[in-house]
């Protein structure tokens, strides 16, 4: 060693002469996290996949799909579970689009979600010039969701985010749009600049009170009714005051009629249950109090069965929906718990003048009907029908009151609504206000990732091949997802009228013999294929207890299931009339 050498320690590595830079992407993952983002769902390429894998490193949980829809519909059951934006990130174009339908669809239902998509440069698109998917996104979105914006400098992502946050969870929830452009993703800002304009929205989904008057008329209207009734909507299911809507039931007495959604929020074998008296209320309530479910074809927008006399009272968030069918009598605008608890708070002022045989009567009907309906149930026929299926896991699903039902279909649908009691709020997530088809395997993964519960997906065969390639993700994930697709061969069945001259199958007609659990088998998870209801109660019961993606292949008769289900009277004309 030279004696000549330097022995001082060596210098500290030298500060970097420019100050670090990042990219849009980052940004936009950084204000994400920083208003309380903790899942994105979505499927990446160019321009957002490094979005994606930053977010990652931010620890944000990124669940990727295999097609966008379905990372669409998770986004809005994670939103609608959770009251904050289910956030959806999808590449330009048709990524775009795939994923649009689901962000319409949560608008629709009034579920909060974001969809994120990255976007082409803006001046060739403009001048139509061909450029890499180059679609004028924003403009396409606008007309289908309940906000939008383009964010083309990376100096304004945070307030970008904080707009659709907020635009998302204000006022009536629903789907957000936010375009950013491949230039904005890619563009550089100094680290410490970009942390400062970092910020969280204050009270995004601010309280909003009804007016003390429209209490009071409710309140009178409500005392003054003989034969009242309360209908329970998903915006009451959505609100999370599960017990001061409890409490308002049982304190006035009054029966109740949940929608699809909302079962559960009473448990739907509460004394002042009305579900199976749906008819009966219609005709016969001279009082109807809709809270956070509107009265649109769902409920015959007010016409059809409903006493023609009969009047409304409303709880609902969006002043514009009120009148939108039938002359409400009594608007009560206010978010949910504002507006419950102001009725609550002045009920005891009014007194009730319920006819005492208005409840007695319901219950009785109650009872024949849910006798009647068991005596359904309890055949165990081979081949398995609708009914038989569901005969045989109604108490297993019943028994595990903390697992969310997914469901879709026609008469899937409709018959395992009418069969499985719910007996928790929010454990029953359908394809709701459009009917839709193709929500099963997002919003199973949805609820799964939310909730951290066990999932049980409900689903018809023609509905499950909406979905049937997200079962992957179910099984990438490990998710505990148990998807039943009860097999009769087709969109209502799988004897649809064979009119073709060339011998191709019927319109409705799908494949009988089917055997989807190999598809279960392709990707690694528990698989089952059951032809009697012992044989599925078995399957359903352990496929619960593995808490492991499973799939269970429920084989039906072809001729179990009636077109169009519950709602054939909305076809235009049955087959008879247009066959000449
Ligand atoms: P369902 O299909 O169960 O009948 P809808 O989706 O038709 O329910 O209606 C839900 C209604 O609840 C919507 O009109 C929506 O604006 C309203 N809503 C959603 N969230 C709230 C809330 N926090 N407070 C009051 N109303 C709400
Ligand atoms: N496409 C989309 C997106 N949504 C729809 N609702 C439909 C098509 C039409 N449709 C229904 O309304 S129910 C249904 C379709 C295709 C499927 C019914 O068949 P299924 O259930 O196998 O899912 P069942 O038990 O056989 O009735
Ligand atoms: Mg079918």
């Amino acid at each position: 060693m030279s004696t000549t050498s330097n022995t001082t320690t060596p210098a500290a590595p030298q500060a970097p002469q420019y100050p670090e830079q990042v990219t849009g992407m980052y940004i936009l993952a950084r204000a994400l996290r920083n208003v309380g983002i903790d899942t994105m769902y979505g499927l990446v390429g160019i321009p957002v996949t490094e979005v994606a894998y930053i977010a990652q490193e931010q620890g944000i949980r990124f669940i990727s799909f295999r097609h966008e829809q379905q990372a669409g519909m998770a986004a809005a059951t994670h939103g609608y579970l959770t009251k904050t934006p289910g956030v959806l990130l999808t590449v330009s174009s048709l990524g775009f689009m795939n994923g649009l339908t689901a962000t319409a669809n949560a608008t629709v239902n009034c579920y909060p979600m974001i969809q994120i998509s990255g976007s082409s440069v803006r001046e060739p698109i403009d001048l139509d010039q061909g450029t890499y998917e180059g679609l004028d996104q924003l403009n396409v979105a606008k007309g289908l969701v309940k906000a939008a914006y383009r964010v083309n400098r990376p100096e304004d992502i945070p307030t970008a985010v904080a707009r659709a946050y907020r635009a998302a969870v204000s006022g009536r929830p629903g789907g957000v749009y936010l375009d950013v452009t491949t230039p904005c993703l890619g563009a550089v800002m100094n680290r410490e600049d970009a942390e400062k304009l970092l910020f969280k929205p204050v009270d995004p989904a601010p309280a909003m009170v009804p007016s003390a008057e429209s209490v009071d008329r409710a309140l009178q209207l409500l005392a003054s009714a003989k034969r009242p009734a309360i209908v329970l909507g998903k915006g009451a299911a959505y609100a999370q005051i599960d017990d001061k809507i409890k409490k308002f039931v049982e304190t006035t007495g009054i029966p109740y009629y949940p929608m699809s959604m909302a079962k559960g929020l009473l448990p739907d074998n509460h004394p002042l249950s009305a579900l199976s008296c749906r008819s009966t209320i219609m005709e016969q309530a001279d009082v109807v109090m809709l809270v956070g479910a509107r009265l649109n074809w769902l409920l015959s927008r007010g016409h059809g069965k409903w006493n023609p006399q009969g009047q409304f009272i409303q709880l609902e968030i969006d002043p514009e929906e009120i009148d939108c069918n039938r002359p409400i009598a009594a608007p009560v605008v206010g978010d949910m718990e504002s507006s419950i608890d102001a009725m609550m708070e002045k009920l005891p002022s009014y007194k009730l003048s319920m006819d005492p045989s208005w409840v007695p009567a319901l219950q009785a009907e109650t009872k024949t009907k849910n006798a009647k309906f068991l005596e359904r149930l309890k055949v165990p026929t081979v081949p398995m029908t609708h009914w038989s299926a569901l005969g045989a896991i109604k108490g297993i699903i019943e028994s595990n009151p903390d697992v969310i039902l997914v469901n879709e279909g026609a008469n899937t649908l409709d018959d395992t609504r009418d069969s499985i009691d719910m007996s928790m709020p929010r454990h029953r997530i359908d394809c709701a206000t459009w009917a839709i088809m193709g929500m099963g395997m997002g919003s199973a993964i949805g609820a799964a990732v939310a909730s951290g519960k066990s999932v049980v997906a409900i689903e018809g065969d023609s509905a499950f091949g909406f979905s049937g390639m997200d079962f992957s993700t179910i099984c990438r994930f490990n998710l505990p997802v148990t998807v039943c697709i009860f097999n009769n061969g087709g969109i209502y069945n799988g004897i649809g009228q064979n009119l073709s001259k060339d011998g191709d199958p019927a319109p409705t007609t799908l494949d009988v013999k089917a055997r989807y659990d190999k598809l279960g088998e392709a990707f690694g998870a528990q698989t089952y294929y059951v032809t009697t209801p012992a044989e599925f109660a078995t399957a359903l019961t352990e496929a619960i207890a593995s808490k492991k993606p499973a799939l269970i292949d429920v084989q039906l008769a072809a001729d179990s299931g009636k077109e169009s289900g519950h709602i054939g009277y909305l076809n235009p004309a049955p087959l008879q009339k247009i066959i000449v």
